[in-house]
């Protein structure tokens, strides 16, 4: 990768990004911890420049199916932080009106098709968003996140059969954190890399650091213009990690399944600083820029946070709005 290809907007806007996913979800930590959230509640603090790097090469109409752990798909790809911190909150002022909470936010006008808690059951949507694609024949494509436990599901498999046979514009965009809930990836695989699994299905695939934004916004532009050409889907492999539990019930943040020294050792990669230290050291931002951006970024989330806590809870009337009723 030549570093100088990135322009500093760019650069810029991929620090911004990674900074208001993090801080929403630190927010977000707070109000769980308060009690303000129902439900569970999975943060993606760590893992950000995957988000970050895939979207950014994505245009508005492009889509993203995501996961359980999706607030960093939703906001990476332009999603409304009030209408997701209200979502959030099961307001009625959310993005699903309340009625889906943290795992289900959908967002049409940005491309987020869905959030699932179900792990695995983003990828065959994500082929039916491709062949949609295809058969409307536009140059869309679909960035489908899903993690490495969700690998291990036959819905991976068959849908990533299905995309490669019909050469669909797909972007599987495998984020392995090395756990599914308390499961270390040693003992739920008998390989080194999931993305070798793209070569049984005829796809093209890379490994990269989900650590480095530019790494994973390098890979996936490839990808992206692979897609938009009809040259079919491609695997990506990003290796990151969650600084948080699987969500914030987990004991001791995960630390009774994975140790400290892990933990820090990944924490010490973690991207935003390593986009900050860039930033600064290559003279883009100065210290009082950065600042700046930090204020500008807390408004916004003290902005959401104030709109989600004043907006009403829907009415009981509300349960049977909505509805898809099989006849
Ligand atoms: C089909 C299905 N099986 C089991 C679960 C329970 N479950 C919730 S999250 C999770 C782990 C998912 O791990 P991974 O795909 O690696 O995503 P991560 O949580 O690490 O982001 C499991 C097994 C589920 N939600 N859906
Ligand atoms: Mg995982």
């Amino acid at each position: 990768m030549n570093p100088n290809l990135i322009s500093n907007e760019l650069l810029i806007e991929m620090y911004k990004k990674m900074l208001t996913i993090r801080r929403f979800e630190e927010k977000i930590a707070q109000l769980f911890a308060q009690g303000l959230i129902p439900g569970l509640m999975h943060l993606y603090i760590g893992e950000e420049a995957v988000a970050v790097g895939a979207c950014m090469n994505l245009r508005k109409d492009d889509y993203v199916t995501s996961t359980h752990r999706g607030h960093g798909h939703c906001i990476a790809k332009g999603g409304d932080l009030k209408k997701m911190m209200a979502e959030i909150l099961g307001k009625a002022t959310g993005y699903c009106k309340g009625k889906g909470g943290s795992m289900h936010i959908v967002a049409p006008e940005v491309g987020i098709v869905c959030c699932t808690g179900i792990a695995g059951a983003g990828i065959p949507i994500a082929v039916g968003v491709g062949l949609s694609i295809k058969l409307r024949n536009t140059d869309q494509v679909c960035a489908c996140f899903f993690g490495d436990g969700a690998s291990n599901t036959g819905a991976f498999h068959e849908g990533i059969n299905l995309a490669s046979v019909w050469r669909l514009p797909v972007i599987f965009i495998c984020e392995n954190n090395y756990y599914a809930i308390s499961v270390p990836f040693v003992k739920a695989f008998n390989i080194k890399d999931i993305a070798v699994r793209a070569q049984g299905y005829g796809i093209a695939s890379a490994i990269v650091d989900g650590m480095d934004v530019l790494a994973v916004y390098e890979e996936v532009k490839k990808a992206v213009q692979r897609a938009r050409a009809g040259m079919g889907p491609t695997l990506i492999e990003c290796k990151t990690y969650r600084f948080r539990g699987h969500h914030e019930g987990d004991p001791k943040m995960g630390l009774m399944y994975r140790s400290e020294d892990e933990l820090r050792e990944w924490m010490k990669k973690d991207p935003i600083v390593k986009l900050k230290m860039r930033l600064i050291n290559d003279g883009t931002l100065s210290e009082r820029e950065i600042n700046e951006i930090e204020k500008e970024i807390d408004a916004k989330i003290k902005e959401a946070e104030e709109f989600a806590i004043n907006s009403p809870y829907p009415p009981l009337d509300a349960v049977k709005e909505d509805l898809f009723i099989g006849g």
